[in-house]
C-alpha cells in the first residue's frame, strides 16, 4: 500500500461551473477511485479560488459583498462535485482561516530565506487571467492591448514585493530533464507541454541575461484589498496565484508538517488545463524550492473542449452546463463519454451526435447486451443460479487472455493519465467477449451440450465481473448495479478480490438493462 495525492485546480468563483471544471475533476476522480480499489491510501483535493481582482469585480457586478458572493458561488462547485459523483476527500476554499495561515507561513518562510524583496511593479496585467505579460507578448486592436489568451491588459504601476524567480529558472530546467523516477524530477505531461515550458524559460533566460531581475515575479498588490494580507505590511495583498497555488499544501496541513495529512505531500499529480501549465510548472515549484519544500511529482495538462466545432464562450452563449448534460443522459454515460471520446491531453469537440454514437455503440450494444444476453441465459437455462467454474479450454484462451491482463493493462494507461486508452483496453476485452458468445452460442448448446453451456456462461460471468470491476471508477453507480446483477458481494469489488471467484450456486437476481439508447442527433 502506498499513499497517493491528486489535485484539481481550485476554480474561480467569478462564474458558475461549466464543462471544463467538470472535466478536470472527473479525470482526477477516476484516478483517485482506481487507486483506492487497488488498495492504496488516497487524498483527492478540489476546491475554489476566491481571492483576486477578478472575483472582487464579479462580486461588485453582482452587487454583493465579496464574502457573501464567494460563499454562494463556492457552494455551486460543491454541488457540482455531488452531482458528478466526485469522491474528493476535502474541499478547500482560499477564504478559509487555515488557508490564510498557510499562505502567510509560506510568505514568512520565503522572506526569512531572502527570496522576497520590496520594489515597484510597472507592466501589463490581465485581470481575467490574473497574470502579468511582457510587452512583446501583446497584440493591439482598436487601441486596446490584449494578452495571447485574448484577455485585455492594463498598465499597472504600484509598489510590490517580488519573488526571486529568475534565480530558480536554471534549476527548474535541470529538474524537467531528470530521468523518469528521479526524486527531483518535475514531470510535465504531455511531452508537448514540457517542451513549451522549457522553451518559454530558455527564451526568458536569453532575453534577460543582462537583467535577470526582470525575470522576478511581482507577488503583491496594493491597488485592491480582496486577498490574503502580506505579513508585516498590510497595505499589500498577496498575488492571487501565490495564494491559490498554496492551497495544495494548506490541505496537507502546512505549516504543520507533523500533521497526519502531510504524509501525502508531495502531490503525485496536479491535474490542470493547458492554459494554467506555466503557473503549475514554473511559479509553483519555484516557490516550493525557495521555501525548502518538495514540489509535486507530475503536472498533467488536458486540452480544451469545443462545442459542436465552436470555441466555447459566454458571449456565443454555447457554454456547456454539466448539470443539464447529466439530466439528459444520466451521470455515468456522461462520465464515460468525456473520458472516452478525446485523448486526454488533446483538444476535443463535444457533439450530441458523437455522444449518442459512443453511448449506443459501446455501452448499450457492446457492454449492456453482453450482460443482458449472458444473465438472461443464466436465468432461463440455469434456474438463475451461477454455474461452477471449469477448466479453460483452448477456445476459452483468447477470452481470458484479455481478462487476466485487464487490471495491469488499465492501470498502466491510467498511470500515464491515458484515460481514453484505459477505456479502449476494456472495450477491446468486451468486444472479445462478444465474439466469444457469438462463436460459442450458449443458446444453441442448451440442446446439444448442457455441460459446455454451463461452462461458457460461467466464463462469461467471470469475464464480466472483471469488466465491471475495472469500470467502477468511470461509472460507479451503473457498475455497482452490474456487480449486483452478477452476485458479487459489496466487499469483494476491489481488484484483489478478483482472485476470489463468486461461489457456484449463487442465486443471481433477474437482469435489468444497464444502459439505454439515444437518438443519434
Ligand atoms: O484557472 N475545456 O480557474 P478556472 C476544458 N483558479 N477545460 C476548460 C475549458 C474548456 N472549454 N474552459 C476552462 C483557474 N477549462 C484558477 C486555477 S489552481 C491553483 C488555480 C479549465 O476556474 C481550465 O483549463 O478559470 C482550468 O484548468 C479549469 O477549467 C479551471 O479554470
Amino acid at each position: 500500500m502506498s499513499t497517493h495525492y491528486y489535485t484539481t485546480p481550485i476554480y474561480y468563483v467569478n462564474d458558475k461551473p461549466h464543462i471544463g471544471h467538470a472535466y478536470t475533476s472527473l479525470a482526477t476522480d477516476v484516478l483517485a477511485r482506481w487507486k483506492r480499489l487497488a488498495g492504496h491510501e488516497v487524498f483527492f483535493l478540489t476546491g475554489t479560488d476566491e481571492h483576486g481582482q477578478k472575483v472582487e469585480k464579479a462580486a461588485q457586478d453582482a452587487g454583493m459583498d465579496p464574502q457573501a458572493f464567494t460563499d454562494q458561488v463556492s457552494q455551486s462547485f460543491r454541488d457540482l462535485a455531488v452531482t458528478m459523483g466526485f469522491s474528493n476527500d476535502d474541499f478547500i476554499r482560499t477564504t478559509e482561516p487555515r488557508h490564510k495561515a498557510a499562505c502567510q507561513a509560506l510568505w514568512t518562510e520565503l522572506a526569512s530565506r531572502g527570496e522576497i524583496y520590496l520594489g515597484a511593479y510597472e507592466g501589463w496585467y490581465a485581470v481575467r487571467d490574473e497574470a502579468f505579460y511582457g510587452p512583446d507578448e501583446l497584440t493591439e486592436r482598436d487601441g486596446v492591448k490584449y494578452a495571447p489568451s485574448g484577455a485585455p491588459v492594463a498598465w499597472v504601476k504600484e509598489p510590490s514585493y517580488f519573488f526571486r524567480l529568475g534565480k530558480w529558472l536554471p534549476e527548474l530546467l535541470r529538474r524537467y530533464d531528470l530521468p523518469e523516477g528521479h526524486p527531483e524530477r518535475i514531470d510535465i505531461a504531455p511531452e508537448s507541454r514540457r517542451n513549451e515550458v522549457k522553451s518559454f524559460i530558455q527564451q526568458g533566460l536569453k532575453d534577460f541575461a543582462e537583467t535577470p531581475q526582470k525575470l522576478d515575479l511581482s507577488i503583491s498588490r496594493t491597488s485592491f484589498t480582496w486577498g490574503v494580507k502580506v505579513p508585516g505590511d498590510e497595505a499589500h495583498v498577496m498575488y492571487v496565484w501565490l495564494d491559490a497555488l498554496t492551497n495544495y499544501i494548506t490541505a496537507a496541513g502546512y505549516p504543520d508538517v507533523s500533521a497526519e495529512r502531510w504524509k501525502f505531500w508531495p502531490a503525485d499529480v496536479h491535474f490542470v488545463g493547458k492554459d494554467i501549465v506555466r503557473f503549475h510548472t514554473i511559479y509553483w515549484p519555484a516557490f516550493l524550492l525557495a521555501a525548502g519544500l518538495p514540489h509535486a511529482r507530475r503536472v498533467f495538462a488536458h486540452g480544451w473542449w469545443t462545442n459542436e466545432g465552436q470555441k466555447i464562450s459566454k458571449s456565443l452563449g454555447n457554454v456547456i452546463d454539466p448539470l443539464a448534460l447529466v439530466e439528459e443522459y444520466g451521470l455515468d454515460p456522461v462520465r464515460y463519454f468525456l473520458l472516452r471520446e478525446v485523448p486526454f491531453g488533446q483538444d476535443g469537440d463535444f457533439s450530441k451526435g458523437a455522444l449518442a454514437r459512443r453511448l449506443n455503440g459501446e455501452l448499450a450494444d457492446a457492454l449492456g447486451n453482453l450482460a443482458n444476453r449472458t444473465l438472461s441465459l443464466i436465468q432461463r437455462n440455469c434456474g438463475g443460479v451461477l454455474p461452477a467454474e471449469a477448466a479453460r479450454t483452448e477456445a476459452d484462451a483468447a477470452l481470458f487472455a484479455s481478462v487476466d491482463a485487464l487490471v495491469a493493462g488499465v492501470e498502466a494507461q491510467l498511470d500515464q493519465q491515458a484515460f481514453h486508452l484505459a477505456l479502449e483496453t476494456v472495450m477491446s476485452a468486451v468486444r472479445e467477449a462478444n465474439g466469444y458468445i457469438t462463436v460459442q452460442a450458449p443458446w444453441a448448446l442448451k440442446k446439444t451440450d448442457l455441460e459446455r453451456m454451463n461452462v461458457v456462461l460461467r466464463h462469461l460471468h467471470t469475464a464480466m465481473r472483471a469488466y465491471a470491476t475495472v469500470l467502477q471508477p468511470f461509472m460507479p453507480t451503473t457498475m455497482a448495479a452490474m456487480l449486483d446483477q452478477l452476485g458479487v458481494p459489496a466487499d469483494q469489488r476491489d481488484f484483489a478480490s478478483l482472485a476470489t471467484p463468486v461461489p457456484a450456486g449463487t442465486a443471481l437476481p433477474p437482469p435489468a438493462p444497464l444502459f439505454r439508447k439515444f437518438e443519434a442527433a
